[in-house]
């Protein structure tokens, strides 16, 4: 004989909202890295660079090194003071806000003569972060109700602040039922 067990139980889980934006790292001039006769406007072509993504300028640090200019300086391909380069062979630049920015090589005629130049522009990207962090919230969907039929779900998650980094949890019903085997006839 057969006799039917019906288990019901509440089931719940809590999942993060995902990271939308991340940092993006980029090598100029991607394995050439900053030297001579390079495109960089080609290598930036098609790129979106955000604030808060990182330059990575490679080069041997006896033939080039690194000025942050203006734009007539980019264009008319005039290095500012020596004080004023980055030497390492290996500068990282975080790009810290929006708009134009402009790069060249102070080494004399690296610019005007080789192309070693590179004007990008940053978009805003996501908004700094807030100087007081906001507790990350928990959000039961449907509230009391939980997830289940005939609930107005837009009504309860309307005037909600979902945030990342807030966790959803749902719970509802759940009925599972199965014939329970006693014998070798069923
Ligand atoms: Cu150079």
């Amino acid at each position: 004989m057969a006799s039917k067990i019906i288990f019901c139980f509440m089931i719940g889980f809590l999942g993060f909202l995902p990271e939308i934006t991340k940092a993006t790292e980029y090598w100029v001039g991607g394995e050439k890295g900053w030297t001579l006769d390079v495109d960089y406007q080609a290598w930036a072509n098609g790129k979106t660079f955000k604030v808060g993504d990182t330059l990575v300028f490679k080069y041997n640090k006896d033939s080039h090194n690194v000025f942050k200019v203006n734009q007539t300086a980019f264009q008319n391909c005039i290095a500012p003071p020596p004080s004023q380069g980055l030497t390492s062979g290996h500068d990282v630049i975080t790009l810290a806000s929006p708009g134009k920015h402009w790069y060249i090589c102070g080494v004399p005629t690296h610019c005007s003569d080789h192309s070693q130049k590179l004007v990008i522009t940053v978009e805003g990207g996501a908004p700094a972060p807030a100087p007081v962090p906001v507790p990350a919230m928990e959000y039961w969907v449907g509230g009391d109700k939980g997830w289940t039929i005939d609930v107005d779900y837009q009504a309860w998650a309307k005037g909600k602040n979902f945030k990342v980094g807030d966790t959803l949890g749902m719970y509802y019903n759940s009925c599972v039922s199965y014939r329970k085997v006693n014998n070798e006839s069923d």
